[in-house]
């Protein structure tokens, strides 16, 4: 953080202190108003620190606030803010934390229900105490129990969606250097988890110094963490973490494998070569001689090390795709033929204007044909989504027409109507029967009550399976990555059914989503369950969101046989049919 945000933080941390034990609301705003003016302020707050006349020079900074800004930039503190939260109890800072807590609800909790902790917050959301307070409604203690499960469940991972395109630009950027030979990403981005500690980018170049020089000091580097001959490491302004390692273009191979890891699977490999008599590590997999210290630095030449594919193949092991390295995927197994993006040739979940997209049906149908779909399904939300401004039967039914106009007018591509149809909290859906019949496709997906408890929403989910006109469960859970957990219903009994019934479970591609996860993919493609991989698109770039579905669905082990978007069209449209 800058000097300046971090001085700005102390004013707001002031106001918010002062607020919280009530004081003159004319103090709680002028600190404020610092805050927001050293939040804005251009130059850097450090030149000052021997400045006061400069500082009042300032518009908005009184004497007040210059000596409490010197404090700080001389002392790292300022007294005041120590002394004000001396005052309150010590847990109820914590609370000033929780994303959507203000000030004024923190006072209300603590004199009204002695809530002063988080812990006892979770506690009063739970037994109900908050909801027994007067001018506290149902809407407000949601939000506040959805940021707590935000800050439990967050830490400092990365949403993929966020850290790829971070990777992509900067992989482009330093690739486009003369001295570049190869770069590329690998770490648990390349294995496609949903979430991301760092990311590690792994290079082989003719100028170590060029290519040090230009990642430092990329325009996003806010901070350079390390910088040395074979390693460099810098944090980014949205606090994410690069590592730069610089390998020797014989050894590509081997320091891929080992730095896209997981550290499990390296382990599995490690020990595998220890029984054929070989070592590995990241320079390459070499004879074992015997000798102590490292094979390389012997000079002893590597079985293999230039290619991954080497390396398996020496092991006498299959080769395993990045999405496939982690623990539980062991190494012995062949990993069978899985989807790739390419594969995939319908959308089958996407929205229009008439709901909450932005695109007509016509301009969305000519981005499906333009990507080399072969069908598309329009299906935008059902009545209930009020806030998605879902379609009414009557609404819905001109929709169904508006469709079938385009599909006809369109050639090389199929499109459909459907629609996404509210699982409502008790299984039942958004539309009768008879209009979900009139469709060509039924996704129904679950939107309220999320946090229902894990039997109902079995429950809830398998009537949705069974449901004869149903094709898709659209993201099963609800789940937002870092942001609400969703509902936890039991997977095993659902993928059972799906299996039976020949209902689709969707991996929405969204990246906030990722919903069926990679785990419940597994245990779908073991039942033998099919899978629709969808984009939910609501505008022409969300196709592009594809490539996160396809990494999820292989970390899963999909083959193409069980995806119902790899499949042709024929075979699509019979399934569709054989569910009308
Ligand atoms: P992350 O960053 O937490 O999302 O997960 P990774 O898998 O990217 O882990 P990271 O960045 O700590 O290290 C990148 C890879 O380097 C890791 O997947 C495997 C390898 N690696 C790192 N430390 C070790 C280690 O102590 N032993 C072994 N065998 N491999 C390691
Ligand atoms: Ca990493
Ligand atoms: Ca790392
Ligand atoms: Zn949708």
């Amino acid at each position: 953080m800058s000097i300046n945000r971090e001085l700005s933080a102390c004013f707001e941390r002031i106001a918010s202190l002062l607020e919280v034990l009530d004081a003159n609301g004319f103090k709680i705003n002028a600190n404020r108003k610092v805050a927001r003016i050293l939040k804005e302020l251009p130059e850097d707050l450090g030149q000052y620190k021997d400045d006061r006349k400069g500082l009042l020079a300032m518009d908005g900074i009184g004497a007040g606030s210059a000596d409490r800004i010197l404090e700080f930039l001389q002392t790292g503190t300022i007294e005041e803010l120590d002394r004000l939260s001396g005052e309150i109890p010590e847990g109820l800072t914590a609370l000033l934390d929780v994303p959507g807590l203000g000030p004024k609800t923190v006072r209300r909790l603590w004199q009204e229900v002695d809530v002063t902790s988080i812990e006892k917050l979770q506690t009063a959301i739970a037994d109900g105490t908050l909801e027994s307070m007067p001018r506290m409604g149902a809407k407000t203690i949601a939000n506040i129990a959805d940021s707590l499960a935000f800050m439990e469940t967050a830490g400092d991972r990365l949403g993929i969606g966020i850290a790829m395109p971070v990777a992509e630009d900067l992989v482009a950027r330093l690739q486009a250097l003369s001295g570049t030979r190869q770069i590329t990403y690998a770490g648990s981005l390349r294995r496609g988890r949903e979430t991301i500690g760092d990311i590690d980018l792994l290079a082989v170049t003719d100028d170590v110094e060029q290519l040090s020089t230009a990642f430092t000091e990329s325009p996003e580097v806010v901070k350079i963490l390390a910088r040395g001959e074979t390693k460099c490491s810098v944090r980014l302004e949205q606090g994410i973490q690069i590592d730069l390692r610089m390998v020797e273009h014989d050894a590509f191979g081997a320091a891929l494998m080992y730095f896209t890891g997981s550290k499990e699977h390296n382990v599995l490999l490690r020990e595998r070569a220890i029984r054929h008599g070989l070592r590995l590590n990241e320079y390459g997999l070499f004879p074992e001689d015997g000798e102590n210290g490292t094979p390389q630095s012997r000079g002893v030449a590597p079985t293999a090390s230039d290619t991954e594919e080497s390396i398996y193949e020496a092991l006498e092991l299959p080769y395993h795709p990045p999405e496939l390295r982690e623990e539980r995927d062991g190494i012995e197994e062949s990993p069978g033929k899985l989807v790739d993006v390419d594969s995939i040739r319908a959308e089958l979940h996407s929205h229009t204007d008439a709901s909450d997209g932005v695109l007509s049906i016509r301009s969305l149908a000519l981005e499906a044909k333009a990507r080399g779909l072969h069908t598309i399904a329009v299906t935008d939300h059902s009545r209930s989504s009020v806030q998605a401004n879902g379609l009414s039967e009557k609404r819905l039914l001109a929709h169904i027409d508006a469709i079938h106009e385009v599909d006809s007018e369109l050639k090389g591509i199929r499109v459909l109507a459907g629609s996404e149809v509210d699982i409502l909290a008790d299984g039942s859906l958004d539309y009768d029967d008879e209009l979900l019949a009139k469709l060509d496709l039924v996704v129904a997906s679950p939107h309220v009550a999320l946090r229902q408890d894990p039997a109902k929403a079995t429950r809830r989910l398998l009537q949705a399976i069974r449901h004869p006109l149903v094709h898709i469960i659209g993201h099963p859970t609800g789940r937002i990555i870092n942001r609400r957990e969703g509902l936890s219903p039991d997977m095993p009994k659902l993928v059972e059914a799906a299996r039976e019934c020949d209902t689709a479970l969707e991996i929405n591609a969204n990246p906030l989503r990722l919903d069926l996860r990679d785990t419940h993919v597994r245990l779908a493609v073991d039942a033998g369950c099919l899978i629709s991989i969808d984009t939910d698109a609501h505008r022409a770039e969300d196709f592009d969101l594809l490539r996160y579905g396809v990494l999820t669905a292989r970390r899963g082990r999909l083959g193409p046989d069980q995806c119902v978007n790899a499949w042709t069209a024929k075979k699509l449209h019979a399934w569709l049919e054989s569910k009308r």
